[in-house]
């Protein structure tokens, strides 16, 4: 998460827990890896006095580093060549080398 450079002491907020600001990058990096799901992230700004913003407005993103299920096995093809045609064929052999 870049918040830019030059702030105040920034302190990064996911779900609640806090992270590791980087003040020369402007970037703020979470303590733990985010596991899947929903997160929320927000940040504060502290000035030298030690005075705290509120929270910011949520960045809120999603985690989801699972695949998909592998997809049903093709149902059919298209045999579009020679004397017998079929936009649906299910035959076992064909004389159609291209799906399209
Ligand atoms: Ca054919
Ligand atoms: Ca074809």
């Amino acid at each position: 998460m870049n918040i830019g450079v030059g702030r105040r002491t920034p302190t990064l907020y996911v779900d609640g827990g806090s992270a590791r600001p980087d003040p020369v990058t402007g970037t703020l990096t979470p303590n733990a890896p985010l596991a899947e799901g929903a997160h929320a992230l927000t940040y504060t700004l502290t000035d030298a006095a030690g005075n705290k913003s509120p929270q910011s407005s949520p960045l809120n993103i999603s985690i989801d580093t699972t695949a998909p299920a592998a997809p049903a096995a093709p149902a059919n093809y298209n045999d579009n060549v020679g004397a017998v045609t079929s936009p649906t064929s299910t035959a076992g052999t064909t004389d159609d080398t291209s799906l399209a």
